[in-house]
């Protein structure tokens, strides 16, 4: 009987033998989802990252919705593991076993601008809410209907999280309860969403195994999830795919989905066509408008650079601008002197790499950002890195460091806010735009929020 004990492969053993490590997940935003890149998502780079740490290969599935996930779960033969933004709730703890917490997250109460705002649960009652079926805050709204009994809500199936802001966004329903996590993903969407107030304290997230699993996968997920969060990769993961109402502020969020909805439409047409012909991707083009103009072909800065992509006379002339207040001409003009920037770059320097330095190349010259690039190989950094030649170019400001560069004195710290928030409105231009619009016919705007079909025109939204 020992024996056959002994001889029997644990699971993270069977695990290792197969070479795959299976898991289950949902396909949301916030979990996992398609980007230009190929498979992203928070849960599936965190995943990943473990399957490379046990060697194996990484094998996701999707659960319809959060019921069916638990039943993979326990089924045999099934997926290992499931990543999905789970709390542990009493419960699901009778439906599985869960790791270290990875990530902590307030439920919160979302509610549409301009209708009078709840404050507390007594301001539930009477309302129509929607929450996601088999979810943490059905559950939770459940103990909270045992004591206020008044209180009505829905659940649904067939819905995902987004598609409950957008109905909280477009008057459908009048609240929804999600996590705040998953606010911060989507708040740039939704021009109209708002945070009510916080339902509770806040939870952690944690990764799950089946009921009878016998621990050999869990303490290796949690020695990993310990090790993630001391080396840094764990925060790095978070402010990617949730920090960007940390970077806009929740004002600069809804102003982003607004312009999303009100600005770009105009001007989406151009993009496309200046990415085709230049060879880049169009969102990476909108998004440096965003950046330079948010989207508004008349403005012009304090120095008199000028239009939608904020040429300069000089910039202007040598692309064969004459009226840098024409969007089109502007939008073309930037977009060649990008792809121009890309093109006289070292042959050494690598994708992804290349194009950030491209980036600051358009905001601070080529001649600043050699400088910048001599100083990183004088310092021994990598002057064909990014990350290396960032560091220097706030120097171009210091008399210490300028007085020994060719070019001199410039505002290097600007070139850094560019590329850093042209990095985020890109990553938020790839979640809005499906791959799958990509390339069509309607060149006028078609923005897609996953689950959502916003290609019809509402009140709110002219333009579409
Ligand atoms: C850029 C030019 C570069 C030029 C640098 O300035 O403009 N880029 C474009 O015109 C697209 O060509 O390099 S140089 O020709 O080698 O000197 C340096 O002069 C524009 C930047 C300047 C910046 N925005 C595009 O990113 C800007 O307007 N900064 C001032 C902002 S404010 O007035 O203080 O608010």
């Amino acid at each position: 009987m020992l024996g056959a004990c002994v001889d029997k492969p644990n699971t993270l053993e069977r695990v290792k033998e197969d070479g795959i490590l299976r898991v289950v997940t949902r396909n949301s935003p916030a979990t996992y989802f398609q980007d230009r890149n190929g498979e992203t998502g928070f849960e599936y780079e965190l995943v990943k990252r473990f399957a490379e740490d046990l060697g194996v290969e990484l094998k996701i599935e999707t659960a319809d919705n959060l019921d069916v996930l638990f039943d993979q779960l326990q089924k045999p033969g099934g997926p290992v593991l499931a990543a999905a933004g789970l709390v542990a709730t009493d419960t699901r703890k009778l439906q599985a076993r869960f790791s270290h917490p990875y990530l902590q997250v307030t439920p919160q109460i979302i509610y549409r601008n301009g209708q009078s705002r709840p404050t507390d649960a007594g301001d539930l009652i009477g309302k129509k809410i929607m929450v996601l079926k088999g979810s943490s805050h059905a559950e939770q709204l459940a103990a909270l209907k045992l004591k206020t009994p008044a209180l009505e809500y829905e659940e649904s199936d067939a819905v995902e999280v987004v598609d409950l802001l957008r109905m909280v966004d477009e008057g459908q329903i009048d609240l929804t309860l999600v996590d705040s996590n998953e606010l911060a993903m989507n708040q740039v969407y939704f021009p109209n969403v708002r945070v009510a107030f916080d339902l509770g304290d806040s939870r952690d997230q944690r990764w799950a195994v089946a009921l009878g699993e016998d621990n050999s996968l869990l303490n290796e997920i949690n020695n990993f999830l310990d090790k993630v969060e001391k080396n840094g990769t764990l925060q790095r993961l978070k402010d990617r795919y949730y920090g960007h109402v940390d970077v806009l502020g929740y004002v600069g969020a809804y102003t982003f989905a607004q312009h999303l909805q009100q600005r770009l439409p105009h001007y989406e047409k151009h993009f496309r066509s200046a990415g085709k012909e230049e060879q880049v991707d169009w969102r990476l083009l909108a998004a440096i408008g965003y950046q330079e103009s948010l989207w508004q072909p008349g403005v012009t800065s304090k120095t008199g650079v000028r239009g939608l992509m904020m040429l300069t006379q000089n910039t202007a002339q040598a692309m064969g601008v004459s009226n840098r207040l024409d969007a089109k001409q502007s939008i073309d003009g930037g977009s060649k002197y990008f792809a121009y920037m890309k093109d006289q770059l070292d042959d050494k320097i690598q994708e992804p790499d290349r194009t950030w330095l491209a980036l600051a190349a358009y905001n601070v010259g080529s001649g600043h950002l050699d400088d910048a690039r001599k100083l990183a190989e004088n310092e021994g950094l990598n002057p064909n890195k990014w990350l290396d030649v960032k560091k220097m170019l706030p120097r171009l400001a210091q008399k210490k460091w300028f007085s020994k560069t060719r070019y001199g004195y410039a505002r290097g710290g600007e070139p850094v806010h560019f590329v850093a928030n042209i990095r985020r409105y890109y990553d938020i231009l790839t979640w809005v735009t499906q791959p799958q619009l990509e390339g069509s016919q309607v060149a006028d705007g078609n923005l897609h929020v996953p689950g959502v079909d916003k290609t019809k025109p509402t009140e709110d939204n002219p333009a579409l």
